[in-house]
């Protein structure tokens, strides 16, 4: 049975999966779902997954599926060590750069309150804070997994490109360390990890753009 994906194009968490599809080349039906994801999710969030008759509805439980599923070209190295770090830093990402860089989306709007420069400058300077706290625990390794892409490189394009969008829409700009920009570097030198950092842009920025005009 064909699996079935519930996903959203502006979705950060399913920006996630799209890499992982892309890297495996997984042959899966998307589902563009728009709103009411209480109807087919049962945390009513994106992306969910349906799955002989289940539905899953956590992204990092979904990858870890598919890395199981479809094991050629892995995500995971053959080192238990290694990987419980790549695992480590995916986690990371998703909690503490893209849990709280998408606090932002709250308020890009036409009107502003008098607290939300404030509350704008708090959150950049706890991506700053954060930034600084991952690419210290990754150390001087570009990519976890030496040569390839792993699953701790998944949910960075979505990141990498809300960041530029955000910091351009707010005219702010967090203080980049070299192994920031050498990661961006070798991120925009891998197609798969370019292809996704370019199509989440250009939702971000249609997203944005959209909330303005309304
Ligand atoms: N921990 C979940 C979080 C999923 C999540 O928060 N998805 C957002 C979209 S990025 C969502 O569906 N929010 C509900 C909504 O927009 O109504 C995961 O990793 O899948």
């Amino acid at each position: 049975m064909k699996l079935k994906l519930y996903t959203n194009s502006h979705s950060v968490t399913c920006s996630k999966i799209e890499v992982v599809i892309d890297f495996k080349s997984i042959d899966i039906e998307k589902i563009e779902a728009i709103n009411n994801y209480g109807a087919f999710s049962p945390t009513a969030t994106v992306p969910c997954l349906s799955m002989n008759n289940n539905m899953i509805s956590d992204s990092s439980s979904i990858v870890e599926y598919f890395e199981e599923v479809f094991p050629s070209p892995s995500l995971l190295t053959k080192d238990a060590n290694t990987n419980m770090i790549i695992r480590f830093q995916s986690t990371l990402v998703d909690e503490k750069l893209i849990g709280t860089i998408r606090k932002l989306f709250s308020f890009v709007k036409n009107t502003s309150h008098p607290s939300d420069g404030m509350m704008i400058d708090n959150i950049f300077k706890e991506i700053e804070y954060n930034l600084k706290l991952i690419f210290q625990i990754k150390g001087s390794n570009l990519y976890l997994a030496n040569s390839s892409i792993s699953l701790a490189d998944c949910n960075t394009p979505a990141f990498f490109s809300m960041l530029k969008e955000f910091e351009k829409h707010f005219n702010k700009e967090v203080e980049k360390t070299d192994s920031f920009n050498e990661y961006e570097k070798a991120l925009f030198l891998d197609n798969v990890l370019l292809k996704e950092y370019k199509r989440y842009g250009f939702e971000i920025r249609n997203w944005i753009a959209n909330k303005l005009l309304a």
